[in-house]
């Protein structure tokens, strides 16, 4: 007969913190949300910790390069998505490695042979007005011209022009060369009343665009993510089919910690690709596992050498695993299973491995119970996805504008290497929807509001860290006629601007 479990599973929602003694000592700026993100031994520190506890999701719409560096630089770490060609996922790891604040590597670049035409569906594919041309069309070709919007008018140029006819040609651009400090840059920004700035090296090749708008972003960040070489720090997905490949190039690339991409954490190909990766690198290259969402998931990829493990089944918002296949649990309920279970391990082997719930957050608070109820991270794609840094296109829908966002198991993203089981077949049916998001501006303006949040909560419960919001939180279930009286009820809302 079945296993049936004596509890249904939960999820967020139906939580709720109980207060501790907030003490006067206490203040939200003193709440420090660093947590570590590899196992570590008793008594030891993590060889990676972060400062804030959030991880952007291994999706195509939300962790390239761009969301890598965003959030890195506020605290958190991107893990990029690995549903592309391993060239182009090392090449993003690249990317986030050798950026220096300030100094961009243009990703709006072509030829003096492109068009008109050319000029403006790129601008409309990545948002930016500022188009390098280059003799071979790439980021660090020849610097031959730059095209801004102020070169052309759509009502006058024809839309076949060749761009040599009408980009600021080489001879009357304003440039830097590669070695100039940030401030020189800067300076000859204002004094030449320019909005960019190329940086060229000795043979003229393009190196770095440094912009105006980015002036006041150069100003220090003290929850950075950085290595000790002073690199962002980078995390990178991967799959169970070509690790033999792209775990050595994500790795020379330069990627700090890897994670195996995948719907079901508990199955032999996993615990392969962990135990290979552990005997060949001799245990210096860091990877977790996932996801799981019970014990036994939980043990299986700690005893294949995972440094850290996802939980999360089904939760995520653009994920229909539950509805297509019938498998998943409660959120909630899986990251508390998982959490006794690593503490239990803890207790006996005295090795510590954090675990991330990944998936199915809703509310900024949901975050604050997901860790409270033993997650050391969380790991997000909707709330991410909502942000000008996110891979994907803005768009106008009904007056209002939205970001593209889809799932890993969408007929878009086609990642089947997330969801194969073996045999022949690749992706026979979908896991994930294709949708939007209301966009929400930039990275860094939502994470210090949710930040605050998090951070006043855990004043709330007398927690001024992670680890002893662990040990001390207080939570109950509540009933479903207690939500209602949660939100606002029995009044006539003047305006409907909250969030
Ligand atoms: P959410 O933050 O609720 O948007 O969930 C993001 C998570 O959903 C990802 O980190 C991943 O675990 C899962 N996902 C990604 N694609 C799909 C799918 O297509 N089903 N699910």
């Amino acid at each position: 007969m079945a296993f049936y479990y004596d509890e249904p599973s939960r999820t967020f929602n139906e939580y709720l913190l109980i207060p501790n003694l907030t003490t006067k000592e206490m203040t939200p700026s003193d709440v420090s949300l660093k947590t570590p993100i590899v196992k570590f031994c008793k008594g030891e520190k993590s060889p990676i910790e972060i400062n804030l506890p959030f991880a952007s999701a291994i999706m195509q719409s939300v962790s390239d390069h761009n969301m890598a560096i965003a959030l890195a630089r506020s605290g958190g770490i991107s893990f990029i998505f690995q549903s592309q060609a391993i060239e182009k996922q090392a090449e993003m790891v690249a990317k986030v490695k050798k950026y220096k604040a300030g100094y961009v590597v243009s990703d709006s670049n072509l030829k003096p042979d492109n068009t008109l035409k050319d000029v403006i569906e790129l601008k409309e594919r990545t948002g930016h007005a500022t188009i390098a041309i280059t003799d071979n069309g790439g980021p660090g070709g020849k610097l031959l011209g730059i095209v801004t919007s102020r070169d052309y008018r759509l009502t006058r140029t024809a839309i076949d022009t060749k761009i040599s006819e009408f980009m600021t040609p080489f001879s009357s651009l304003v440039y830097g060369k590669e070695g100039i400090t940030l401030t020189e840059a800067n300076d000859m920004i204002w004094d030449h009343k320019l909005n960019c700035l190329p940086i060229i090296d000795e043979e003229q090749n393009l190196v770095y665009m440094v912009f105006r708008k980015d002036y006041d972003s150069h100003k220090e960040n003290p929850l950075e993510l950085l290595d000790s070489n002073k690199r962002i720090i980078t995390g990178a997905g991967i799959n169970t089919k070509d690790y033999k490949e792209r775990v050595p190039a994500l790795v020379e690339a330069g990627a700090d910690i890897l994670c195996v991409d995948s719907s079901d954490g508990y199955t032999e190909y996993q615990k392969e690709t962990i135990e290979w990766i552990k005997k060949e690198y001799n245990g210096r290259v860091k990877v977790g596992g996932g996801n799981v969402v019970d014990r036994e998931g939980f043990m299986y990829l700690v005893e294949a050498g995972a440094d850290f493990v996802k939980v999360g089944i089904g939760g995520g918002s653009i994920c229909i695993t539950r509805e297509q296949k019938g498998i998943g649990r409660g959120q909630a309920t899986s990251v508390i299973e998982v959490a006794r279970e690593r503490d239990r391990y803890f207790r006996e082997s005295g090795i510590y491995v954090p675990i991330c719930s990944d998936g199915g957050i809703v509310h900024d608070y949901h975050m604050t119970l997901a860790l409270a109820m033993g997650a050391d991270f969380v790991m997000l794609g909707r709330y991410f996805a909502r942000f000008d840094e996110s891979p994907t296109r803005k768009l106008k829908i009904g007056g209002n504008f939205v970001k593209e966002y889809w799932g890993e198991g969408s007929n878009r993203a086609r990642n089947w290497q997330r969801y194969d089981m073996g045999g022949e077949q690749k992706l026979s049916f979908e896991e994930g929807v294709d949708s939007y998001v209301p966009y929400a501006g930039k990275l860094k303006d939502n994470l210090d509001i949710t930040v605050s949040k998090i951070r006043s909560t855990m004043c709330t419960c007398g927690a001024a860290s992670i680890k002893q919001l662990h040990r001390e939180a207080r939570i109950t279930l509540v009933s479903a006629t207690s939500i209602i009286e949660g939100g606002a009820h029995d009044v006539i809302l003047k305006e409907n601007d909250r969030s």
